[in-house]
């Protein structure tokens, strides 16, 4: 006998969702007229003999529960704060004194507001860098907080971290680095006895920790308790990993576990903050060590085959330096820079790790601060209003009730569509019914049952047909792709291939205002002027006569040719909105294309190139302008590099007409060139000139003067 409404309940399961099972069975009531009684025992049955449709089978490998919780985390900050902020160093050596660690207004608290005002979730501190000194007074070294000036001895930073963390509603995480170039025993197996010791009273006595982050450099020359020496050690066998890593799954079970190779989270490769264009969470474990030599080309990007799951972070600071140096207040990143950082970080599958270089204050600098809360505040707008929230979405395949297409949209991660076995590809479609206009897409795979999709496409419809707007590879945790303003009524996700079925958990769709900053300036040897906008879509408007630049000004189409002295100043104009930005403004000066330096590489130091630099073995520039000019100052920009030096602090600037009889027209000091190193302006008295010489009469650090970019005034 054929069992009606098993027939029913199959053909309903065809339709998948509740929703339009329940419409259904409201159609099927009105059609076939039976007593109530009757409809109950049919629903009844129904619901007895429905089959529950079977989830996916993972394919692995699959996060475990910690890293599940961990990911949603996304976004968090790092703290490098030690002896290396009083030293003015990045890797102090390890005969520091505790002494030196003496900040004159610590307040761990703003740190931990600044970081939750900032949309983050949680800090990880540096407890101990490779110089060894530690941040909480342990029973194992004196080479700690404990013997420093610092609250009489009796400071514990890690704790009041930890309680300012808790207060602020953050996770708390430790950085503890392998490498000690202060400990006696450095390279010796009593080593790793204290390393464990220490973990063990981090581990112990600070409440939760949600990751213990094991730096990958190791060994190498350091003071190491005086014996001065170089002491290397075997990355993959010295630590005993297995035995450190089981103590701390021991004390923390829910700590992530860092390092190059994880065991529970690894390094992006890189310190820029981005991650790839594909980016596994799989990774081929057993083959990666911490320090390993060939990681970051040939694992950081994780494989579509790895073997075990340890999803990448991406690390970087919010300034040059993992440390403090009042030379880099200048250097702080800028909007554009972080926007590029949490598209390539989170946008592509990694979470975010942004350090801050606490200041010898012991406070976020001002700069940092305003940088990092302006970031937060665009990536909450960029993300405001998802507009597949509110449109009709359907998909060309689903697998059965419970993993319909709504699934992508209801902002629910533990909810997904995903459709029968057999295939790797599938479809959703976005009816907005209106046009609607959009320039990000945000995908998220369900990841408890592992990362499949290997290429996807967005597409939109348009008169009938289907065109592409963007196309990705990996998905993962998050995807996310930018791309210019785009307006359609319908949109299609396609996944073109996986691993096997598609496993989607939210699909979102954005459009993020625009970045409404002064448009960026660059200019060639010739004069000639490219301006460019901060964002796609926005218009540009300029003067060079010093006037306020509006709509009515010139628009920039392409670059164009200045000669002569000029103030210029511009601003991004969104056209949609009438919107215009604050105004760059850059003193033009002459251009550089008939200058010609005297000695071997000094075309450095007048290329239109803040990055190169010549280095003067005589402590002297001599150009040749090509033409007699009346010079009325100069510029003088000092070497931008991460590790710079030869900083010119005390000048002589001359002039020649005939390059042979020189006339000094300007000496002085560049007083705060060290802490401050930007462009450096003096002027003079009006004098004619064809040859110009900037000569260092003292440097910095007594090394050979150094000169990033030389320009002259004639204005
Ligand atoms: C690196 C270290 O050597 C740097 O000093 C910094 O701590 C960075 C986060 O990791 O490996
Ligand atoms: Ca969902």
């Amino acid at each position: 006998m054929v069992n009606p409404p098993k027939v029913i309940s199959k053909v309903l399961r065809l339709d998948t969702s509740f929703n339009i099972e329940a419409k259904a069975l409201i159609f099927l009531r009105n059609l076939l007229p039976m007593k109530n009684s009757l409809w109950i025992a049919v629903l009844l049955i129904l619901s007895f003999c429905q089959e529950k449709v079977a989830p996916p089978t993972p394919v692995l490998p699959i996060p475990d529960a910690k890293q599940i919780a961990w990911q949603e985390l996304e976004y968090y900050g790092f703290i490098h704060f030690n002896m290396n902020t009083f030293s003015d160093r990045e890797w102090g050596f390890g005969d520091e004194k505790p002494e030196m660690f003496n900040p004159s207004d610590l307040q761990p608290r703003q740190w931990a507001q600044v970081a939750a005002e900032a949309g983050m979730k949680g800090l990880i501190i540096t407890a101990k860098h490779h110089d060894g000194f530690v941040l909480w007074p342990s029973a194992y070294t004196e080479h700690s907080v404990k013997n420093s000036p610092w609250k009489d001895g009796k400071g514990d930073l890690i704790k009041e971290l930890a309680e300012a963390c808790e207060e602020y509603g953050l996770k708390f995480g430790i950085y503890y680095s392998p490498w000690d170039r202060n400990h006696p025993d450095y390279g010796k197996p009593e080593y790793i006895t204290y390393m464990r010791n220490q973990l063990t009273e981090l581990l112990s006595n600070y409440g939760d920790i949600f990751e213990v982050w094991f730096d990958g450099a190791n060994g190498g020359d350091g003071y190491y308790g005086g014996a001065n020496e170089v002491r290397k050690v075997d990355k993959l066998t010295y630590y005993d990993w297995p035995n450190t890593y089981n103590l701390v799954r021991e004390l923390q079970p829910g700590a992530m576990m860092f390092s190059d190779g994880g065991p529970d989270v690894r390094w992006v490769g890189n310190e820029h903050g981005f991650a790839y264009e594909s980016t596994w969470s799989n990774l081929m474990r057993d083959s990666v060590y911490a320090g390993m030599p060939d990681y970051p080309q040939k694992y950081a990007t994780g494989q579509e085959n790895g073997t075990h799951w340890v999803p990448a972070e991406a690390d970087v600071s919010i300034r040059p330096g993992w440390y403090y140096h009042k030379y880099e207040d200048h250097k702080v990143k800028t909007l554009p820079e972080l926007l590029e950082i949490y598209y390539k970080s989170i946008g592509r599958n990694a979470s975010l790790l942004i350090n801050f270089p606490v200041d010898t204050r012991g406070l976020i600098h001002e700069n940092d601060v305003e940088a990092i809360l302006k970031f937060g505040e665009k990536v909450k707008n960029d993300f405001a209003v998802n507009l597949v929230a509110n449109a009709s979405v359907s998909a060309n395949e689903e697998r059965g009730s419970g993993y319909g297409a709504e699934n992508v949209q209801d902002g629910d991660y533990e909810t997904y569509w995903t459709t029968p076995d057999g295939g790797k590809t599938g479809e959703i479609t976005v009816d907005f019914d209106t046009e609607t206009t959009f320039n990000r897409l945000l995908i998220q795979e369900y990841t408890p049952l592992g990362q499949r999709i290997k290429s996807f496409v967005l597409e939109k419809e348009a008169g009938g047909n289907w065109e592409k707007i963007a196309e990705g590879t990996t998905v993962g945790y998050k995807r996310i792709l930018r791309f210019p303003d785009v307006t359609a009524i319908k949109v299609r996700v396609r996944f073109t291939d996986g691993k096997d079925i598609p496993v989607i958990s939210e699909i979102g769709i954005y459009n993020a205002p625009k970045l409404l900053l002064p448009p960026s300036y660059s200019r060639a040897i010739s004069g000639e002027v490219t301006l460019s906008t901060p964002d796609e879509g926005l218009e540009v408007y300029y003067t060079l006569d010093g006037s306020e630049p509006s709509t009515a000004s010139q628009q920039y189409s392409a670059p164009f040719q200045i000669d002569k002295a000029s103030t210029l100043q511009a601003i991004s104009v969104n056209p949609a909105s009438g919107k215009k930005s604050e105004p760059l403004r850059v003193e033009v000066d002459l251009a550089k294309a008939k200058w010609v330096g005297s000695s071997d590489n000094s075309e450095k130091a007048i290329d239109e190139n803040a990055g190169s630099y010549f280095t003067s073995e005589n402590n002297n520039l001599t150009v040749d302008l090509g033409e007699s000019v009346s010079l009325k100052g100069f510029t003088y920009l000092p070497m931008q590099a991460r590790y710079p030096s030869g900083f010119i602090t005390n000048f002589t600037f001359e002039v020649s007409e005939n390059g042979s009889s020189w006339q000094q027209v300007a000496a002085g000091e560049f007083s705060n060139i060290v802490n401050s190193p930007i462009e450096q302006i003096i002027r003079f008295d009006a004098v004619n000139a064809r040859f110009i010489r900037l000569k260092a009469s003292k440097t910095a650090d007594g090394n050979p003067a150094t000169f990033a970019e030389v320009g002259v005034l004639t204005k």
